[in-house]
């Protein structure tokens, strides 16, 4: 398929490899509810949602797809469709209200509850420790300037995510399979702190830069605790939402554009975490905002702490060219040398590019960069203008040729030598789709969020199908 053309070639039988993991993904915030239930305190993102002007129709988490009351319900669905694995993500405010300090059993007894459900049902959780939803405690600065406090710009988070891992690892390190540290790291600090769309909402470019680095520590220092305390059994991951970079031409200038991107996007994470280092041209890109003497001596080689896969969430591609962003923007040191370019063909309802051709080309990338590590897709879908019709079925065939193309695009890395273990469809149900609120639906499962209703999409059936077979066509 190109770029021009949405429509799969749906003729061809594509098998996947024996053991191959088939998922849905979710996060917390996004689908929980109960924000205010059995001790849970805010995270940024409550915070964030509850400022006037920050997300679409002033939608909050408070209640999102209430999936806390109606665990039960959505075990059974994801039952329904046969998925082998199932990646939730754990609200830490629920568990370490304050972010240190004591631990809610209340919240702790939700995650037991749905991974338990999980296993009876023979599915596999895969467990992220951080999806975005920072307890708010950690991010205000409290007039006596207390320790806490700063967010991801002050090393001292990296430290008590490490705890918290280490409470979550005591608690279901036996029956997690996969432990996941933290989903999407570019887009906590740039989005977070950088061009400030996403919680706590800050629009600082330095700060961004701090927050990646303290993420980086973060997931080497957790890494690290959950080793020492899970069974050798239990694997340990990163998901990057790395970035597939297309230059507009091939002009010096516009090949430059593509390769700032590279670094302040995708190698800022990859270099420190699989090569304990930071990228020199990075380096040289930012030194009008920071000399980097945050990064304090040790603190990438921890960060390059050994892990068993990585997670790759993939949408659409970017096509850059010289020239300079809007601003604020989220990338630091590249604001005045790169301008994003629309990428051509369908677009999904957040105006992303379809072009799967984006995910075989991160995904051979990887096989060539990083030799031996085992890949996983752990996001990949699509948000489209959805509705339930008067017979009450969610018709969704955009959805289902996006996904067909991706997996096809999957199926091609693999047989180019790219050691894809898994994929994870975005997502199980419709969900607070962040700054964009309830308005974007990703879910091949339909959420009536007044009545909390669930409904299969015709992209659910299909992909039963995909997962039943094995993979793509008859
Ligand atoms: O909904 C998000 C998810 O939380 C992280 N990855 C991208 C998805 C779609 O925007």
């Amino acid at each position: 398929m190109t770029a021009l053309d949405a429509r799969p070639d749906t003729s061809t039988v594509l098998r996947f490899p024996q053991g191959f993991r088939w998922g849905t993904a979710t996060a917390a915030y996004q689908i929980e509810g109960a924000a205010a239930e059995d001790g849970r305190t805010p995270s940024v993102w409550d915070t964030f949602s509850r400022t006037p002007g920050k997300v679409r129709n002033g939608d909050t988490g408070d209640i999102a797809a209430d999936h806390y009351h109606r665990l039960d319900e959505d075990i059974a669905l994801m039952r329904r469709l046969g998925v082998t694995d199932y990646r939730f993500s754990i609200a830490w405010p629920r568990v370490v209200p304050t972010g240190s300090g004591p631990v809610n059993a209340k919240g702790l007894d939700f995650y037991r509850r749905l991974v338990d459900g999980l296993l009876e049902s023979g599915i596999r959780p895969v467990a992220t420790l951080y999806h975005w939803d920072l307890p708010q405690e950690l991010e205000t600065v409290s007039d006596s300037g207390s320790a806490a406090g700063g967010g991801w710009t002050e090393r001292e988070t990296a430290y008590r995510f490490a705890e918290y891992a280490g409470v979550m690892a005591d608690a279901l390190g036996d029956r997690v399979a996969t432990w996941t540290t933290l989903n999407e790291p570019w887009c906590a600090a740039f989005l977070g702190y950088g061009n400030g769309v996403h919680a706590p909402g800050r629009t600082d470019a330095l700060a961004s830069l701090r927050a990646a680095h303290h993420l980086n520590l973060a997931h080497g220092l957790a890494a690290r605790v959950l080793r020492g305390a899970l069974p050798a059994s239990a694997e340990v991951s990163l998901t990057l939402n790395l970035h597939a970079v297309r230059a507009l031409s091939e002009s010096p200038e516009d090949r430059d554009a593509a390769r700032r991107i590279d670094a302040v996007g995708n190698r800022i994470f990859l270099d420190p975490v699989f090569h304990g280092r930071l990228p020199e041209d990075l380096v040289r890109d930012t030194a009008g905002i920071t000399d980097w003497s945050f990064v304090e001596d040790g603190d990438l080689a921890t960060a390059a702490a050994p892990i068993d896969s990585l997670g790759i969430n993939y949408y659409s591609p970017a096509v850059v060219a010289a020239g300079a962003s809007e601003s604020p923007s989220p990338w630091a040191g590249a604001e005045r040398h790169v301008r994003f370019e629309p990428a051509p063909g369908p677009r999904t309802a957040m105006d992303w590019p379809v072009d799967a051709d984006g995910l075989y080309e991160l995904l051979v990338r990887l096989r060539d960069e990083l030799p031996g590590v085992p890949l996983v897709v752990t996001e990949n879908g699509a948000a489209y203008d959805d509705y339930a019709d008067p017979s009450g079925n969610v018709k969704d065939p955009e959805r289902v040729d996006y996904l067909h193309a991706h997996l096809a695009a999957v199926h091609r890395a693999l047989a180019d030598g790219a050691d894809v273990r898994g994929y994870f469809l975005w997502s199980l149900l419709d969900n607070f789709e962040w700054a964009y609120g309830y308005s974007k639906r990703f879910g091949i499962v339909h959420v009536d969020f007044a009545t909390q209703r669930r409904t299969l999409k015709d992209s659910a059936r299909w992909y039963a199908e995909v997962i039943a077979r094995g993979g793509l066509g008859a």
